[in-house]
Formats: structure tokens, sequence, C-alpha cells
């Protein structure tokens, strides 16, 4: 059984993902603080822990996707490009044997609730065992991806076959040898999931709303001989921090319209061959801010599609000619094979779209033409109810005993996404507001974890009890937010990018699209001045 958390710590984390591990190594190591980790899940890996359905794998590149601290690097060999969920959890094992982080992780440790004390001056912290602790720092590390959507399909409970959603996978895995098997949703896990189980089922039934606009991933073997040039990886950990996606590399530096029509060609090409989500963030400076750039993105997209599939409707059904929202405003999956899987005559492509899920009933799913779709296994693909989701599960309240999901019910405010008003000494990385998304996700948490250690450093060194930001410089962020995101297509699309993709949610941009230079000079500046903070 799990081991009973501490009454009292100097810093508490919540998640034991890439953020949270991060830090309680720099807390732990460079300020000697007590920092301990609680964790719901029982093992090292975040989303990797809990990510674990078939297919799953990241569509960042390795080398790069993993943290810079060399104890780690310097005794690791990657052994693909885009690693597996398996892999992953490899590569946390071998993070913990390094950096022995287990040994302060209360795993099975869900945490219900967080209230700050003000008389007290720290944070009271309950778990879902009942356990209470104490803390001066609360460090919510929880990611964005931790409230699963479910939508509430009518006659869910009724289904008689086995149905799981994507981030509640079981770790033993499904067997879907022989069976029909239905899969709702298209994004970057839905597509992940029918490329799998298309290959092993009988039949697949895959529930598609609107088409992914995915890309190539160009998987490569990594040779191990090739990872151990200590200053090619030093300057690509390096360089990555100087372009806007947290990546060892960059758009192109001119606008679509400045090439000839060949040139343009020429340069998707070049992208789309060498894969990833390259033509996506490597590609023309104003594929985000411009309608017609965009379009020209999309249609070589689409023109290259559908070129792999056979079937006209089916080409027309998931690469249409005429795009039906901004290319890249909603998150482009990486495939190996998905548009091949439909030219099987096994994998059946649903239109959820004009023929929504009307009921689910003990055999399958009923579309509301009238059809039943009889499955024995369905894979709920929905995706989440990001960031806020999250952050009202954790019950997190502020100074003056009020829930913080209710009030941003109708708008997020956050400091440089890493410290909100009236929460004292909480830092959330990788949460609302912050780079996370459009940029490679250990870049940014090591971007904006070193920029939490160096506060708590000065704090510490200072004699500071408590910091927290100032309202005006809230709402100068938000501004930041907007102002940046509204220069994009990203608002014109419904995407949980806006949190549009819940019903009743704010619709508002949740990250900072500026890009990662910017952000890092933003956070420099917040250091220097200390202007923006109350401190007790
Ligand atoms: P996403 O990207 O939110 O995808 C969810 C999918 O489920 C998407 O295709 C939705 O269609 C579909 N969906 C959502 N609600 C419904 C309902 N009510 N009925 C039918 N279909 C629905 O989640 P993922 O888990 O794929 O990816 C999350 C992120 O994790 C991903 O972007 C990576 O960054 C990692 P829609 O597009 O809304 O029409």
């Amino acid at each position: 059984s799990p081991r009973a958390p501490p009454k009292e710590l100097d810093a508490l984390i919540v998640g034991a993902g890439f953020s949270g591990c991060y830090l309680l190594y720099k807390i732990r190591e460079e300020l000697k603080l007590n920092v301990k980790i609680f964790e719901a899940g029982s093992s090292l890996g975040g989303t990797w822990h809990w990510n674990c359905y078939p297919g799953a794998r990241v569509d960042c590149p390795v080398p790069g996707y993993e943290l810079s601290i060399e104890d780690i690097w310097k005794n690791w060999t990657w052994k693909e490009k885009y690693p597996s969920w398996e892999e992953l959890q490899e590569y946390f094992a071998h993070i913990d044997q390094e950096l022995s982080l287990s040994q302060d992780c209360f795993f099975q440790s869900e945490v219900v609730s967080a209230q700050f004390l003000p008389e007290q001056q720290r944070w009271v912290v309950a778990t879902k065992g009942g356990s209470v602790t104490f803390a001066k720092y609360l460090i919510p590390a929880i990611g964005f991806a931790t409230k699963q959507y479910i939508p509430d399909w009518k006659g869910l409970d009724t289904f008689r076959g086995k149905i799981y959603h994507s981030s509640a996978w079981p770790k033993e895995g499904v067997n879907v040898k022989g069976k029909k098997v239905g899969v709702i949703g298209t994004g970057s896990t839905g597509v992940q999931i029918t490329q799998s189980w298309a290959k092993e089922a009988a039949e697949t039934y895959v529930f598609q709303r609107t088409p992914n606009t995915s890309l190539p991933m160009r998987q490569e073997k990594l040779d191990p001989s090739q990872q151990k040039d200590r200053q090619g990886r030093l300057e690509l950990f390096a360089d990555s921090l100087t372009t806007f996606g947290g990546l060892p590399y960059d758009n192109v530096a001119r606008n679509t319209f400045d090439d000839s029509p060949e040139e343009r060609e020429a340069t998707y090409e070049r992208l789309y061959e060498e894969g990833g989500l390259k033509l996506w963030i490597a590609s023309y400076k104003d594929l985000m801010t411009d309608d017609a750039a965009n379009r020209e993105s999309y249609q070589f997209w689409a023109k290259k599609t559908r070129a792999r599939i056979n079937d006209p409707t089916l080409k027309d059904a998931l690469a249409p000619l005429e795009p039906l929202h901004a290319f890249g405003t909603k998150r482009p999956s990486l495939e190996q094979d998905y548009y091949e899987q439909f030219n099987k005559p096994h994998v059946h492509l649903v239109d959820i779209k004009n023929h929504p899920i009307a009921e689910l009933q003990p055999n399958g799913i009923v579309t509301t033409d009238g059809k039943l779709h009889e499955v024995d296994f369905i894979a709920i693909a929905t995706g989440f109810d990001s960031v806020t989701g999250g952050i009202k599960k954790m019950g997190i309240k502020d100074a003056d005993g009020v829930e913080l999901s209710q009030r941003w019910n109708e708008g997020i405010y956050t400091y440089l996404g890493l410290m909100v008003s009236r929460c004292p000494n909480m830092f959330l990385p990788y949460s609302a507001h912050s780079p996370s998304v459009f940029s490679n996700g250990p870049t940014s948490i090591e971007v904006q974890g070193s920029w939490i250690v160096q506060i708590i450093r000065k704090m510490e060194s200072q004699g500071v009890h408590t910091i927290e930001p100032k309202k005006q410089a809230e709402q100068a962020w938000r501004e930041e937010i907007l102002a940046v995101a509204n220069m994009t297509l990203l608002p014109s699309t419904k995407s949980w990018y806006m949190g549009s993709n819940i019903p009743g949610k704010h619709v508002e941009p949740i990250f900072y699209i500026g890009g990662l230079p910017r952000y890092q000079q933003k956070c420099a500046e917040a250091l220097t001045s200390w202007v923006d903070f109350i401190t007790v």
C-alpha cells in the first residue's frame, strides 16, 4: 500500500511528468529544500504513464524531446525518432535510476483540494486518501490533459463490450484480433488508435466529425553510435531555446508569396519529405497568420493525402479539396499509414458530422440516420477538458477561499502562465497561458521550471515569505495572450486550443502563441524588475 505523505514540506509538487520530475530534481539539488511529489498514478511519466493506448507515441522527435540534464542523457540512447509510450516509460525509469526521484514521490496520492491559508502563509493540501500536508510552495505540475472528456451519449452505460477512454487504457492492453472495433474521434489520439487497430481487428469503424490534417511521421530507427556526440547534444539543447517552437529547427524566414509557385512547391515538398510536424511548424512564417498562405499549404497537403486514398468519396471525406478550417489551427497528427488503412475493405469511415451519434446500445453505436454499427470494443478518443478541467479537479482555492476554476469561468488570468494573483507561492508549469502546446514540451518546461527555481531562490535568500503577482500584471499578460492569438488564424477555428471542444466552456486562447524566444524575454524581465509582484 502507498506510503503516508508527510505533514510538512517546503515545496509540494503535484504530478510526476516531465515538469514534476524536472522541478523535484532542481529544487532538491539546487535549493536544498524539502520537496516531494504527490502523484495520482503509480509511476513517473505523467502523460506517458496514463496514455498507453495502442499506437501512442510522441510527435516531437528525439534527440530533443527530453530533459537537458546531462546525468540523464549521457547514459541513454533512443531507439526511434518518435518514441512509443513503451520507450518513454523506459526513459522515465531511466531518469528515476539516474536521479533517484521516486524516493521523493508519493504515488497513488491524488490531490483533491489545495487552499492557501493567509494567516499561516502556506498551502494546505488534501489527498483522496485523506492525508493533509502543509507546504510553503505549491506546484501543480499536472499537465493539460488531466481531465478526460467523454460526451454524455445516451446509453453509454448500456454498452456490453469493452469501452475505454484513451487516457484510461488498461496497461495489459486489449486484444482486438478478430473483433469489431469502433474509434470515436479523429484527433491525434484517434488517428494513432485507428492506425493500430485497423491492422488487427476484423472490422474497424472510425467515427469522424472533422477530418484530421495528419502529416507523415517518417519514423526512423536511430543509430546508438550517433547519439554519443556530447557537443552536438549540447548544441541541440541550446539551439532549441532560440526557436519559436523549442525545436532544433525554425520556420522559413519568408512569406509564402515571396516565393514563386515553383519555389513554394519545392519548399512544401521538402518539408513534407522531411516529415513530422515540419509542414506546419517549419513552413513559411505567415502560415498561421495569412488566410491565402494558409490555404496554399492546405491545398498542398490535400493533394498529397488524396493521392494515397483510392475511393473518391473517401478522398473528399478524409482530405477535402476545400479546407474545413485553417491548416494548423487544429492539431495535425503524425501518421505512418493512417490513410492507407481506409483502402482496406474492413475499415469504414462513419460520418458523424452529418449523422451524429444518437446513442450507444448493448452491441454497438447508433447514428442519427438510424444505422447500428455493431462493435465489440470502443476507443473513446474525444480528448480532454484541457488545463482548466485539471485545475478544477485539483480543487485549488485561493487566499480568499475562492475556487480558482470558478474565477476562471469567464476568462483565464495568469501572470506569464506561471502564477496567479491571490494564490501566493503557487507556480503552474505547463498550464494555461504557457507556450507549452505550441512548443516542444520538455524545452518549455525547462524554461518555466528554471524561472520557478530562480524565483524561489531569491525568495529564500531574501527571507520573503510570500509572493504573488499584481492584478494589473495579470491583466497585462492576458492582453499579451489575446494580442498574439489574434494575430493568428487560431481564434477562427473550434478546437481545444480555444476551449471550444467542451460544451459550455469559455472560448478563449488557452495557451501562449508568441513563441519561446519572446516568452523567455518576458520571463527574464519579470525576474529583474520584480515590479509585478506583491511580496511579504
Ligand atoms: P482532440 O484533439 O481534442 O480530439 C478529439 C476528437 O474527438 C476530435 O476528432 C473531435 O472532433 C472528436 N469529438 C469530440 N467531441 C465529440 C463528440 N461529442 N462527438 C463526436 N466526436 C467528438 O483530442 P486528442 O486526445 O486526440 O488529442 C489531444 C492532444 O493530446 C493532442 O492534440 C496532442 O497535443 C496530445 P472535432 O474535431 O471536435 O469535430
